[in-house]
């Protein structure tokens, strides 16, 4: 058997967020058993992500091409030669080809850094990329952001970080001024940017629709997690043989939209009573991580937690900025105002 400490931290959490049902902000005093959610992107998790930017449902990333189109100008003018732009996580190429283009036809010596910690897709697309541009380079840092900002720090280059797509919506609010506030302290120098996508509150049919498309692709990109947690488990144990932890099939995607919070949240709702039964050879872990190895049964109806998606009000990035130390510079709207790009100044 593998060594007790040995679990990956994320299935660590992940065995525990499904032996001990916890309290989440929002909840009230509701418990639930969760996921994290960092296990839906898996090389299957981020072709279902990347089909969904492409759905009519889905607006946010429409959203903010036409914002980055019609602001480029902006963006670029707070962009200087010889500068470095950092891109944190997995962005959809059609945004950074964007930029790119920009800045390749008005900069010189900039060194585009992209930050995943997925390595495969899209760092071997961004290697296509890169050889059409002479005034772009590129470095692809894949790892955790603890892994990889100490790797960033310590240049005297000017800092562009571009945290887009609304995955600042993924975090409860105080995580997300934590995790910037790090952002700012570890890796910014006076007068570094950060520009941030934040996904807007408006018509919660709008909302809703975004995370229940008509041909279900979301559904599968939110049940690829336990696809996922499956093929963890079996490549921790250096098995052959798949493991089942939870088998898809028994469970249905639950999307709400809490109006009053301002966020979506994805559950998997189990169809019948289902059992967790740890595999015999990671027991010890199990113990070591929630004190019991003992089976688990998943009510019929009960919901496992895996994903929040915050959407904000037209206040949020002036509290941001308030909580993280920055200054908001400019905030961009669509047409439509369903979705916003805000660029801080340290
Ligand atoms: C990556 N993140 C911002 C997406 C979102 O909208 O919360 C993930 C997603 N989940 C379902 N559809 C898209």
């Amino acid at each position: 058997a593998a060594d007790a400490g040995g679990l990956p931290p994320v299935l660590r959490e992940a065995i525990r967020g499904l032996a001990t049902p916890q309290l989440f902000p929002g909840f009230g005093a509701e418990r639930h058993r969760s996921l994290p959610s960092v296990l839906l992107y898996d090389d299957a998790g981020l072709a279902h992500f990347d089909r969904i930017t492409f759905l009519p449902e889905y607006y946010l990333t429409g959203c903010e091409i036409e914002i980055l189109q019609a602001r480029m100008q902006e963006l670029v003018a707070g962009i200087p030669d010889n500068s470095d732009v950092i891109e944190l996580g997995c962005g959809s190429l059609r945004k950074t080809r964007i930029i790119l283009d920009a800045l390749d036809r008005q900069r010189s010596g900039i060194v585009y850094y992209a930050i995943d910690v997925m390595p495969a897709p899209l760092h071997q697309s961004l290697a296509e990329l890169s050889a059409q541009f002479r005034n772009v380079s590129f470095v692809a840092l894949c790892g955790t952001y603890d892994e990889v900002i100490p790797r960033l720090g310590g240049s005297a280059r000017q800092k562009t970080v571009l945290w887009l797509g609304s995955s600042i919506g993924g975090f409860h609010a105080e995580e997300a001024a934590g995790f910037l506030s790090g952002i700012v302290r570890r890796l910014l120098a006076p007068d570094d940017a950060v520009i941030v996508g934040m996904d807007r509150q408006k018509d919660p049919r709008v909302i809703m629709d975004a995370y229940h498309d008509a041909q279900g692709v979301t559904e599968l990109f939110e049940l690829n997690i336990l696809a996922h947690l499956n093929s963890a488990v079996s490549s921790y144990l250096g098995k052959q043989q798949q493991q089942t932890i939870l088998d898809p099939g028994q469970f249905a995607y639950v999307g709400h939209y809490d109006e009053e919070v301002g966020r979506h949240n994805a559950f998997l709702e189990a169809r019948r009573d289902v059992t967790v039964r740890w595999p015999r050879a990671i027991a010890a872990q199990v113990r070591e991580a929630c004190g019991s190895d003992a089976d688990i049964v998943i009510r019929r109806g009960e919901r496992i937690y895996i994903e929040t998606s915050y959407k904000f009000s037209d206040s949020a990035p002036e509290v941001l900025a308030q909580r993280t130390g920055l200054v908001l510079a400019a905030k961009w709207a669509d047409p439509r105002d369903y979705y916003m790009l805000c660029a801080f100044r340290k």
